[in-house]
């Protein structure tokens, strides 16, 4: 079936009768809730459904029930449920809390000890009548009982005999955005705000609702607007009716707002002379604070609090610990049932990396755990997954188990800032999945840290899930189609994280593109392997992603993490590389897991392949289990992750005609430029390795670039080369530009290989601070041209801005003149580094 805007690409397929099924036209903003029409055999499958919706009850959660249950099946089927307010005189689904179920139909059986939130979704007659029934304990779990529902249709599952009951492993299943008041979003990768704009709420909060519709439907109860580096302004007295608008739009889907503060505010906004918390004026402004909040929206969350951290003012100003602070604003929230969320993200970045023993992985657990037990309960300590950064890949913080007297939260990363910001493929759930199940051997049974934050582990009332997600107003949400099965993927995890990354992946991929078996194969394989193919272009064996830490995080900078206060170090030098976590000769980090834990890390032969280099210093020429040394090991896992990255191209491409047009050519420049990124990545690592350790490609791959020519080695005409910095994220170090005065400027070399069909790469740098023009020639054939006009985190050439132009299938003879002429465009001067030519594949 086919929406109206694209029958007539429709109806030409369908008379040429060519390539597979029609795909409809999307933009991504449905995401995993597109209820895409199922076509005859599904319509077939399904004819039992009743026609009738009965709702019992009213609140605005339950309206939102019936409305989502008629769109999804309206889009489905094309077919309209009857909206009734009694009980059935017919088949019907019924939706209704079980209070309201059994007073309208005493007797009936389904009962069940379900806690807030959870679901049944069952078959069971009614009056006579067989009815399908979505019950909960409270309207926003019949909310979700609607969705998952509707989601187990469109994944054309079975709903015929249905007795299933859903809870959720947590009470705790938040998301945080990290959105400023003036609209930007702090490592967002999707364009602005949807809440902020100019200092102020925005007018039209429609991007809102739709979000919290999304939110809902993966289990999500609480969503927290502002950023952690939070802005006092939004404690304002006339900001605060702003937020309620923000709460409002939220509302019918369950979420309830929250949002950070800065534990400063007391003084800045508030008129003290001082935020200390155990100073009783700013107990009471706290108080009075939080009671004008619930005052304008009653269902208010609670907030989240970074202090102590990275440049923020906090409870140290005053000689006070963070439950100090916690508390002062946990004792405000308390009567109101709100809760603080207060991050474990605490360290000095001011690190002497001079002293061995220094080690800022060990700082949440040195400050957090001698405070557990003085936490009030209503405070929630928010700890990143593991104890650096979101690193592509770290173990599982041992503050998991650090405290066992006070409620945690895990903090995932949805938004990729360390994992290919949205222009890479990286798909999040196995790497989550790793430490939500890691046995952190709390005591004799087993402790994985999924039960640990959900409470289950230290008898803790509360605790859960933080996903940081940064949407952004662009239509798709977070920029690259597929990433939005990270969203997703968090949202199941929060609700069960038993769940397999695979059955995730297919249950996404289904939701978000339909079930032609295909693309659903295709897809979840694609995401089953996007997360170790980055990391093995980008940080190999725990070494933490070699990526420019002082800067955009984005593309490769092996030395940014050294000598300097950051603590982010993976201490390469000469001779070897990796931190020396040990308890025996390094900074004892290994010894605040629990001891069977610290002895699997202590020993390097227990230690897994993939976290060598976070726990222990190797020389480069250490014999991995592998056979190959550990610089082997560097160059190998970047050329075949440069060449899996490559390959992602390829499995996409054979989805053509299988998905809507416009989703399949975004994916596929994303994956296109992925692939010539990965190269970026793979020559700036291996080469900076191989200069310092002067240890040669077994291979000879590295520094040996046969097909490359180098722009500085070309005829320049204006151009002129300079020297990048640093100089391995440019091929020989070197590259042209076209600086002023010169208005136009051209590299040119001539084709000295066989004739034949070739691809050609040209590298070249694409800012973000100006939109040059290049044209390719061949003699004098117009070849290719085309604007650098992308959005990348760069100001300067290098490897943020280092992007690839490949031209397909380009016929070519011996002698043949190539030029590139490049015009400039404010500061950015048309700069390129190379051209490669290999032949066309077959
Ligand atoms: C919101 C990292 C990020 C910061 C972020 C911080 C945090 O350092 O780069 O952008 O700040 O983590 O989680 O507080």
């Amino acid at each position: 079936m086919c929406r109206l805007r694209s029958i007539a690409v429709c109806g030409v397929l369908l008379l040429l009768a060519l390539g597979p099924k029609c795909a409809r036209a999307e933009t991504g903003a449905d995401a995993w809730l597109r209820y895409a029409p199922l076509g005859e055999q599904a319509a077939q499958k399904y004819s039992h459904l009743p026609a009738t919706v009965v709702v019992l009850g009213n609140s605005p959660v339950l309206e939102s029930a019936k409305a989502e249950l008629i769109r999804g099946i309206r889009g489905m089927f094309g077919k309209t449920l009857r909206d009734d307010k009694t009980l059935p005189r017919d088949h019907a689904i019924v939706l209704g809390t079980l209070s309201a179920l059994q007073s309208a139909t005493p007797g009936i059986s389904a009962s069940a000890g379900l806690p807030e939130d959870g679901f049944l979704l069952v078959t069971e007659r009614v009056h006579g009548f067989d009815c399908l029934i979505v019950t909960a304990t409270n309207d926003r779990g019949v909310l979700y009982g609607v969705f998952a529902l509707l989601s187990k249709i469109a994944r054309n599952e079975n709903v015929s005999a249905l007795h299933e009951t859903q809870q959720p492993y947590a009470p705790i299943r938040w998301t945080d955005e990290w959105d400023n008041l003036d609209g930007s979003i702090e490592r967002g990768y999707a364009g602005p705000s949807i809440f902020f704009e100019n200092g102020s709420v925005r007018a039209d909060l429609t991007r809102v609702g739709e979000y919290a519709r999304l939110l809902s439907s993966i289990g999500i109860n609480g969503c927290s607007i502002s950023n952690v580096n939070a802005n006092p302004r939004v404690l304002e007295d006339n900001f605060l009716p702003q937020l309620a608008r923000v709460a409002e739009a939220f509302r019918p889907w369950g979420v309830q707002l929250a949002i950070s503060v800065d534990v400063s505010s007391p003084k800045v906004i508030g008129g003290l002379d001082t935020f200390d918390p155990a100073d009783p004026r700013v107990a009471e402004w706290w108080r009075k604070k939080v009671e004008e909040i619930y005052r304008l929206i009653p269902d208010f969350a609670g907030v989240v609090v970074k202090a102590d951290s990275e440049g923020r003012l906090g409870p140290a100003t005053y000689g006070r610990t963070p439950a100090d602070a916690a508390n002062v604003i946990a004792r405000a929230l308390a009567p109101h049932r709100g809760v603080v969320f207060y991050r474990a993200f605490v360290y000095n970045h001011h690190l002497d990396w001079r002293d061995p023993k220094n080690d800022r992985a060990r700082a949440a657990y040195d400050i957090f755990h001698p405070l557990d037990g003085k936490f009030d309960d209503n405070v929630i300590i928010q700890i990143k997954h593991g104890p650096i950064d979101f690193q592509v890949r770290e173990p599982a913080s041992p503050l998991f188990t650090g405290l066992e007297k006070t409620n945690e939260a895990i903090e995932l990363q949805v938004t990729q800032e360390y994992t290919g910001q949205q222009r890479h493929l990286c798909f999040l759930p196995p790497m989550w999945k790793e430490t939500l199940d890691f046995d952190m051997h709390a005591g004799e049974n087993s402790s994985p840290v999924k039960d640990i934050v959900a409470g289950k582990t230290f008898h803790r009332p509360t605790g859960g899930f933080v996903g940081v997600v940064n949407v952004g107003i662009d239509a798709n949400w977070l920029g690259h189609p597929l990433a939005m099965a990270n969203l997703y993927g968090y949202g199941r995890l929060a609700w069960n994280p038993d769940l397999e990354s695979k059955t995730i992946a297919e249950e996404w991929t289904r939701l978000t593109f339909g079930n032609d078996a295909a693309v659903v194969r295709t897809i979840k394989s694609m995401l089953a392997s996007s997360w170790t193919v980055y990391e093995s272009y980008t940080g190999p064996l725990g070494a933490g992603t070699l990526t420019d830490i002082l800067g955009s995080h984005f593309g490769p900078g092996v030395e940014s993490s050294e000598r300097n206060g950051w603590g982010q170090w993976h201490r390469a030098d000469h001779d070897g590389i990796g931190m020396d976590r040990t308890a025996s000769t390094g900074t004892g980090y290994v010894d605040q897991y629990r001891a069977p834990v610290a002895k699997m890390y202590e020993s390097l032969s227990t230690t897994p392949k993939d976290l060598l280099l976070f726990f222990h210093h190797l020389p480069y020429t250490y014999v991995l289990h592998s056979g190959k040394t550990v610089i082997q090991h560097i160059y190998d896992s970047h050329y075949d992750g440069a060449e899996a990255a490559a390959n992602l191209v390829q499995r996409w491409k054979t989805l053509k005609g299988r998905v809507d047009q416009e989703r399949y050519a975004e994916v596929l420049k994303r994956l296109e430029y992925q692939a010539g990124h990965a190269i970026v990545w793979r020559d700036a690592i291996c080469n900076w390795f191989f200069q310092i350790s002067g240890v040669p490609d077994r291979l000879g791959r590295v520094g040996h670039y046969p097909d490359r020519v180098e722009a500085e080695a070309m005829q320049l005409l204006g151009y002129l080369p300079f020297d990048v910095v640093p100089r391995e994220t440019a091929s020989g170090g070197k590259a042209v530009e076209c600086a002023p005065p010169a208005q136009k400027c051209s590299a040119a070399f001539q084709f000295n290989g066989a004739a034949g069909r070739y691809e050609m790469d040209i590298e070249y740098f694409d800012q973000n601070n100006g939109k040059s023009k290049f044209r390719v020639l061949v003699g004098d054939q117009f070849i290719d041209e085309w604007i650098a006009d992308d959005h990348l985190p760069a100001t300067k050439p290098g490897g943020d801005s280092s992007t690839r132009r490949r031209i397909a299938g380009l016929a070519l003879r011996p002698g043949d003149h190539i030029r590139i002429e490049g015009v400039p465009d404010g500061e950015e001067h048309a700069a390129l580094d190379y051209v490669e030519i290999h032949p066309s594949p077959n």
